[in-house]
C-alpha cells in the first residue's frame, strides 16, 4: 500500500477536523477555525455519561478510541486497483471474504420458485394504494418453504413504480396489511403519498431470530435439518434474511407495476446489517439503506466504540458464519472491515443513517465507513465523503450517490428517517411523477 494512502486510512477523524481548524486559523482567522470544528456531530456529553454508566464494559469516550489501521479496499496482495475493470476482480475477492468470514455462504434462487397472489386489493388505504400480498414458495429436494411479501403500490401513479422493501425485524404488526395497526417503523401511507411503493417481509419467516431455532426456515429448506454440525462458513440468520430479500426481488421482476430497476432495500439495526448484505450479494438492488445498523452493519469493527465484535458474536452467534467469532479478540486480523461491505454496493446508491442517542451503534463509526468506501466510489468519479464532513443532527448529507444522516433521538426507525430515504431516492431517480 502506498505510504500516503496508509497514512490517510490510519489518521483519526478528529485529527482531520483539527487539521481543518489549523488551516482555517492560518488563512482565515480563529472564528472560522472554531466554526469548522463545531459543525460536525459530536455525541452529547450527557448521553455519553448515561450510556457509559449503563454499560461500563464498553467504550463511549471518543478520546479512548485506540488508533486503528483499516485494510485498503483497493489493495490486494500489494497491488492497487485503479480502474473499474480491475475493481470487478477485487470486488469478487472481497465478497468471498465476507461470505467466508462474516455472513456465510447463501444458496441462490431455489428451483422451482413460485409466486402466489394471496390478496390483490386495488382499493387499499381508502383508495390511495393497491395492496398485494404475495406468497413466495420455494422448493428444494422435496422440501418446501413459504413466506409472504406485503406490497402497497400508489394508485396515483401509473406504470412501473420504484419500491422500498423493508426487512422487518420487529413484530409483524408493524407492517399490518389491513392498516388497522399503523406504525412509524413502516409508515406506508407516508411513503405512498410520496409516490413510492412500499413492501415488507418478515425476517423471522426466513430465519427465526433465536440461536436455537434460526435454522427452522430457509436454512432447513436447503440443509434438510435443524440440528447437527455445519460448515464454519455456513450462512447465518442475517444472510437468510438477505436471501429472502432477493426472492422478493425475484417477484418484483415479474410484476409489471414494479420498476425492478428501482428497488431500495431498507433495514433497521439487525435488519440494517442484513440490508447491507442483501445489497452486497444482490446487485439488482439499486439503493441500499442501513438505519442504525451498527456492529456487523455499517459501523467499523476496528473502531472500539459501543458494541464490539466480541459482544455481538457471543450475544447473537446465529447471525453470522461461525468463523466470525474467531475474530472476537483479534479484530485487527480481520481481512476486511465494514467500509469494504459498503464498497461492495458501489457504484449503486447507498444511504447510512444513525441516531444521536444510539451510541451503541457508533454513529461516527457508521459515517466513517462511508468515508473509507469513498476511494471505491471514486472509480466512478463519485465525490468523496470526508471525515470532516460529518453533519450535525438532522442535517442530512448527500454526496453524489451516497447519503448520511444522524437523527435526533434514540435507536429506532421513524417517519423522519423514511422521509429522508424518500428525499434521497427523489435525488437519485427524480421525483416521482403522476
Ligand atoms: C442489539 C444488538 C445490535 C442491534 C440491535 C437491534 O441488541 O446488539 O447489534 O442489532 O440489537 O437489532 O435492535
Amino acid at each position: 500500500m502506498p505510504r500516503d494512502r496508509r497514512h490517510l486510512l490510519r489518521r483519526r477523524e478528529d485529527l482531520a477536523i483539527l487539521h481543518l481548524a489549523v488551516l482555517a486559523t492560518a488563512s482565515l482567522g480563529l472564528s472560522i477555525a472554531l466554526r469548522a470544528q463545531d459543525t460536525g456531530w459530536r455525541a452529547n456529553p450527557q448521553t455519553v455519561e448515561q450510556t457509559a454508566k449503563r454499560q461500563p464494559a464498553f467504550n463511549y469516550d471518543e478520546a479512548k478510541v485506540p488508533p486503528y489501521t483499516l485494510p485498503d479496499p483497493l489493495t490486494m496482495n500489494g497491488t492497487t486497483v485503479r480502474t473499474r475493470e480491475a475493481w470487478a476482480g477485487r470486488r469478487r475477492e472481497i465478497l468471498e471474504l465476507f461470505r467466508e468470514q462474516v455472513y456465510g455462504r447463501s444458496p441462490g434462487r431455489p428451483q422451482p420458485l413460485r409466486f402466489e397472489t394471496v390478496e390483490d386489493n386495488p382499493r387499499a388505504m381508502d383508495g390511495a394504494a393497491t395492496l398485494k400480498r404475495i406468497a413466495v414458495h420455494s422448493q428444494q429436494d422435496g422440501r418446501a418453504h413459504r413466506f409472504e411479501v406485503t406490497l402497497f403500490l400508489p394508485n396515483a401513479r401509473s406504470g412501473p413504480v420504484p419500491v422500498f422493501l423493508l426487512l422487518n425485524n420487529r413484530p409483524v404488526t408493524n407492517t399490518d396489511p389491513t392498516r388497522q395497526e399503523r406504525s412509524g417503523f413502516w409508515p406506508a401511507e407516508q411513503v405512498i403519498a410520496r409516490g413510492y411503493g412500499i413492501a415488507a417481509l418478515q425476517n423471522s419467516d426466513l430465519a427465526p431470530d433465536d440461536k436455537d431455532r434460526f435454522r427452522e426456515g430457509a436454512i432447513r429448506l436447503f440443509e434438510g435439518t435443524v440440528s447437527g454440525p455445519r460448515a464454519r462458513d455456513a450462512w447465518g440468520a442475517l444472510a437468510a434474511w438477505a436471501w429472502g430479500a432477493s426472492r422478493a426481488m425475484d417477484y418484483f421482476e415479474t410484476d409489471r407495476r414494479v420498476d425492478a430497476t428501482k428497488v431500495a432495500i431498507v433495514g433497521h439495526s439487525r435488519g440494517g446489517k442484513a440490508a447491507l448484505w442483501a445489497g452486497a450479494e444482490d446487485e439488482r438492488f439499486a439503493i441500499a439503506i442501513a438505519n442504525e445498523s451498527g456492529e456487523g452493519g455499517a459501523a467499523l469493527s476496528r473502531r472500539v466504540f459501543g458494541e464490539t465484535l466480541a459482544r455481538i458474536t457471543s450475544a447473537f452467534p446465529h447471525w453470522f458464519a461461525d468463523r466470525y467469532k474467531d475474530y472476537a479478540t483479534r479484530v485487527e486480523t480481520l481481512p476486511i472491515d465494514q467500509h469494504m461491505l459498503l464498497a461492495l454496493i458501489a457504484p449503486r446508491a447507498l444511504y447510512v443513517a444513525s441516531a444521536d442517542e444510539d451510541l451503541w451503534s457508533d454513529p461516527r463509526g457508521e459515517f466513517l465507513s462511508q468515508v473509507h468506501a469513498s476511494p471505491v466510489y471514486a472509480l466512478w468519479g463519485e465525490p468523496p465523503m470526508r471525515s470532516a464532513d460529518m453533519p450535525p443532527v438532522d442535517r442530512p448529507l448527500v454526496v453524489g450517490r451516497r447519503g448520511y444522516h444522524v437523527r435526533t433521538g434514540v435507536h429506532n426507525l421513524t417517519p423522519y428517517d423514511w422521509d429522508r430515504f424518500a428525499d434521497f431516492a427523489d435525488g437519485q431517480w427524480g421525483k416521482p411523477g403522476q
